[in-house]
């Protein structure tokens, strides 16, 4: 194979491509439309070079200095020698070194994976050694953590590793590079097509660490200016952002994405509370905002507990990420007047939004309808037979946005998607007569913690290994805020000096953290148990786990 060839098979390397009949059909109906996410970007700053893009504390920049920095910072990137198909881990908060990170580094074919700042060194390490990265860049702290120890971490462990760029005090690493003095042209990424993956999402998973999501350009652009124009958005559009940027309901639904497509200004918040959110909105007299419910939640109590009712004032709240309980959605609109919207998407593809103009009732109490009359939707029992309208199954799914396979992961791709290429998303629905769905469960083995998910077998699996644990399962237990939390049963080997059981809990919480698992994938509660119930094939019978649970909450 001559050397360029040999780059093009590299860019296909662990991607299972959509087949060519679909691509034709999403060519020809106009979803893919051959445009990459630089090309989208270049657009968007021409179209409206002077408004301003992004306002983070009191740094304001237009989309045509924020064209120009992303500009520099590529061809910075192309003198440090990194190339099309390479990878980078992205992991900032809310700044705006993330968006030119993203888009410069996109714009010289980089394939970067969207890292959050909840992450640790076990998922950040597992992301750099997967996608084989080059570059790591992170922040020097964000909610009280030093991220400099764990790019140490990732350093030791990641052979492929070859430079740690960190926003602020960098120590032993880069600084954020001062790109004012590098040219704004640059090579780009001239073998690069819109049919290429442009950068990777992260499932939340239902099985060991997170599965990397190769998104192209062409699938993603669509979802964005699909999402941007259910959501209404325009040059006079004002979005706060208090989810983390890289998340895809942030990015792409409508999300940033969608923002500067319709050339709106963006706002960024360092966190979502009421107290820094609520002053923001006022200041910079918000029209947009997404939520998780958990958020929702909070800031509903904020304003009933006195504050500025903010929710008046927006044109639209997005909640989603996890189910909105009917009667938070129904006092959000009959209580504050907010124009609430939900949203009910995945990383791999598939997003459903309420529309602006539907029913009150429909708005409360469904998730809402696809982005695509060609977004296939099917409803299964346990047999992938599909069931009569309105029943209670599976949601299976395929479409122009919508992932065909994981990174480099055959054997998990052969249970994630049917032969057919529909993704099995794990969540149990039904459809209403109007084709809004409504979730009404979960059958994949993850825990919705306030949108952040876990995979429990990633829990249990390091759980396990503490000489202690005979066996654990990890299950959802009901939590008025977040709407779920995580909740550990233990059976345990009982030793001559058996520690308390108070004591035993806090070692195995120490024991989970020394793995450097994110945060959130901390058991909440542990529980201690002399047996396990099982199911009748002989596995932990983990409904029975949470009955327990909901039981003793009551
Ligand atoms: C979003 O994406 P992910 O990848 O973090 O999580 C996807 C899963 C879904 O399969 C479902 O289990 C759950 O999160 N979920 C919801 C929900 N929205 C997401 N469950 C009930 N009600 C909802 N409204 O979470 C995401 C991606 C794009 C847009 C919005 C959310």
């Amino acid at each position: 194979m001559q050397d360029h060839q040999l780059a093009e098979a590299g860019l296909w390397e662990g991607i299972v491509q959509y087949p060519p009949e679909f691509i034709e059909k999403y060519i020809a109906k106009g979803y893919w439309i051959g445009q990459t996410i630089s090309e989208f970007f270049n657009e968007c700053a021409q179209k409206y070079a002077k408004n301003t893009a992004v306002i983070s504390a009191e740094e304001h920049l237009s989309y045509a200095e924020l064209k120009r920095q992303v500009d520099q910072f590529s061809a910075y990137l192309e003198q440090k020698g990194y190339q099309a198909g390479d990878s980078l881990v992205i992991q900032l908060p809310n700044i705006i070194e993330f968006f030119i990170a993203y888009f410069a580094s996109i714009g010289i074919g980089m394939r970067p994976v969207m890292s959050l700042p909840a992450h640790r060194h076990a998922e950040v390490s597992h992301f750099i050694a997967q996608t084989e990265a080059k570059l790591y860049i992170c922040a020097e702290r964000h909610s009280g953590f030093d991220y400099r120890t764990l790019a140490r971490e990732c350093r030791q462990r990641c052979p492929s590793l070859q430079q740690v760029i960190v926003v602020g005090e960098p120590e032993e690493f880069d600084p954020w590079p001062d790109v004012s003095a590098f040219p704004e042209q640059h090579a780009g990424a001239p073998n690069i097509t819109a049919r290429h993956v442009a950068f990777f999402q992260l499932s939340g998973g239902s099985t060991g660490t997170p599965k990397l999501i190769p998104r192209t350009h062409d699938d993603y652009l669509y979802s964005v200016r699909a999402s941007a124009e259910i959501c209404q958005l325009d040059e006079t559009s004002k979005m706060l952002m208090a989810l983390p940027a890289a998340h895809n309901f942030s990015l792409s639904s409508a999300g940033s994405l969608g923002l500067f497509f319709a050339g709106g200004t963006l706002v960024l918040a360092k966190e979502p509370s009421p107290n820094t959110c609520f002053a923001l909105i006022e200041k910079h007299r918000i029209s947009h905002a997404a939520l998780v419910p958990a958020l929702a939640a909070k800031w509903a109590e904020t304003v009933q507990q006195g504050a500025a009712n903010i929710f008046a004032g927006l044109k639209a709240l997005q909640v989603g990420g996890a189910r909105l309980p009917d009667a938070l959605a129904r006092q959000l609109i009959e209580e504050y007047g907010c124009r609430l919207q939900q949203v009910f998407g995945m990383a791999e593809g598939l997003v459903n939004y309420t529309r602006y103009d539907d029913s009150a009732e429909s708005i409360i109490s469904t998730q809402g309808s696809r982005i695509s009359a060609d977004d296939e939707i099917k409803i299964v029992d346990d047999e992938d037979r599909e069931l009569a309208a309105g029943e209670v199954g599976h949601l299976l799914t395929r479409g122009p946005y919508t992932i065909r396979g994981y990174f480099k992961a055959d054997e998990h791709n052969r249970k994630a998607f049917t032969r057919d290429g529909f993704y099995r998303t794990g969540d149990l629905v039904r459809m209403t007569e109007d084709g809004n769905i409504i979730v009404e469960g979960r059958s994949k083995d993850q825990i919705n913690r306030g949108g952040e998910k876990i995979a429990t077998e990633e829990v249990e699996q390091a759980l396990n290994l503490h000489p202690q644990v005979m066996q654990s399962a990890l299950v959802a237990m009901p939590d008025r805020m977040l709407g779920e939390k995580s909740c550990a049963f233990i059976q345990w080997r009982r030793e001559e000096k058996d520690p308390s059981l108070s004591r035993l809990s806090m070692q195995l919480r120490q024991h989970v953290r020394t793995f450097g698992l994110a945060t959130f994938k901390i058991p909440d509660h542990i529980e201690f148990i002399e047996d396990m119930p099982y199911t009748a094939l002989g596995k932990i019978d983990k409904k029975e786990l949470r009955q327990r649970l909901i039981q003793a909450s009551n």
